[in-house]
């Protein structure tokens, strides 16, 4: 079976393995050349999902894959992979079933921020690779993100918290525009566990809102999260609108849509107490130690 990011050739038997990652944009079955929408059909009128002459919705399909007793043959499949390769695969199929008995099995051998930096955060990043070359698509991607958010929640009350003592306070917040949270969410998991005091006001928030909560709760910074380009350019009027209200904030931004350059030189210059590129948590903790240290 060859799969590349436009086409997937498959024998007609090989119409029910196909893998939900995988849904082709169009198959060649035989000597034909299948449309998507057909080759939906064609899946959902296999499991009587829909008998009348609608297209099959994604919701019907991914229920089609989940139910199916292709899942039961993956399972057999994924008892015999370790626990961590087991967790990766949780991600990557967007399957909570067993993830709780995975993640606990996994925390008996691995430090648990290690499953977060290491098996988390890469599964989530091979998600995102899918995702950019073709070969998954959003609702598929937004069951991985649920899959990461759930494993994180079992996984940090096992965290032992770095320092009694609390370190420092960060306003930690989704600029205007962008909904992402799972970097964001891992940043607010690992300062959390490291001694700060995280202040997680959401996604989505105007500079309006994020000076609001700087405001109130005075911390030591703010951190920005931006994935998509032009929430990047949120960043400059976050700065902008704190400066004119006369607030002095250094800023911390991270997300994969930024980059050092483009925070040292667009960002920094509006902000009246300078602002800096974190690529990671880790990165980000240590511009909160030298902005203490002065
Ligand atoms: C998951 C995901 C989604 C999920 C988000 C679920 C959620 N709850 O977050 C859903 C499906 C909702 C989604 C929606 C969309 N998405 Co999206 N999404 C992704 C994806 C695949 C993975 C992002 C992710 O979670 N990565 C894993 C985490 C751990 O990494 P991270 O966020 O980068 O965080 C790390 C660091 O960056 C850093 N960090 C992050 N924030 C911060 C903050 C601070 C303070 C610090 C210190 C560090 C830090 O620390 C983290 C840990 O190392 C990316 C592809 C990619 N390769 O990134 C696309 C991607 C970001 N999405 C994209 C797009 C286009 C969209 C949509 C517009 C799609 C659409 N057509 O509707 C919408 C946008 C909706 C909106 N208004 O925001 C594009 C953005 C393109 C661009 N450059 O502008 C990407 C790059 C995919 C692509 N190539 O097309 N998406």
């Amino acid at each position: 079976m060859k799969i590349n990011t436009a086409e997937f050739i498959v024998s007609n038997s090989e119409v029910d393995k196909c893998p939900k990652d995988f849904l082709p944009e169009y198959a060649f079955i035989g000597r034909s050349n299948v449309g998507k929408s057909s080759l939906l059909n064609t899946l959902t009128n296999r499991k009587g999902l829909a008998k009348s002459s609608s297209t099959p919705g994604k919701t019907q399909l991914i229920n089609y894959f989940e139910n199916d007793k292709l899942q039961d043959e993956k399972s057999s499949a994924a008892a015999s992979l370790d626990p961590s390769e087991k967790l990766f695969s949780h991600v990557i199929e967007g399957k909570t079933k067993g993830l709780e008995e995975t993640v606990s099995e996994l925390l008996e051998t691995t430090e648990p921020l290690e499953i977060i930096n290491n098996i988390l955060l890469s599964a989530m990043k091979q998600v995102g690779v899918r995702f950019q070359n073709g070969t998954t698509q959003l609702p598929f991607v937004l069951k991985s993100a649920e899959v990461v958010k759930k494993a994180c929640s079992i996984v940090e009350p096992h965290i032992k918290s770095g320092e009694v003592n609390k370190k420092g306070t960060i306003v930690l917040a989704t600029v205007k525009g962008d909904i992402h949270d799972i970097g964001k969410n891992l940043v607010d998991i690992i300062l959390s566990n490291n001694g700060y005091t995280v202040h997680n006001i959401g996604t989505d928030r105007s500079a309006a809102e994020i000076a609001a909560a700087v405001d109130e709760i005075r911390p030591d910074a703010a951190g920005l999260s931006a994935l998509l380009v032009k929430s990047a350019l949120e960043m400059k009027n976050v700065a902008q609108f704190l400066s004119s209200n006369g607030m002095e904030i250094p800023l911390i931004c991270g997300g994969a849509a930024l980059t050092n350059d483009f925070v040292e030189k667009e960002v920094a210059p509006l902000n009246r107490k300078s602002a800096y590129y974190a690529n990671d948590a880790f990165e980000a903790m240590n511009i909160l130690e030298k902005l203490k240290n002065g």
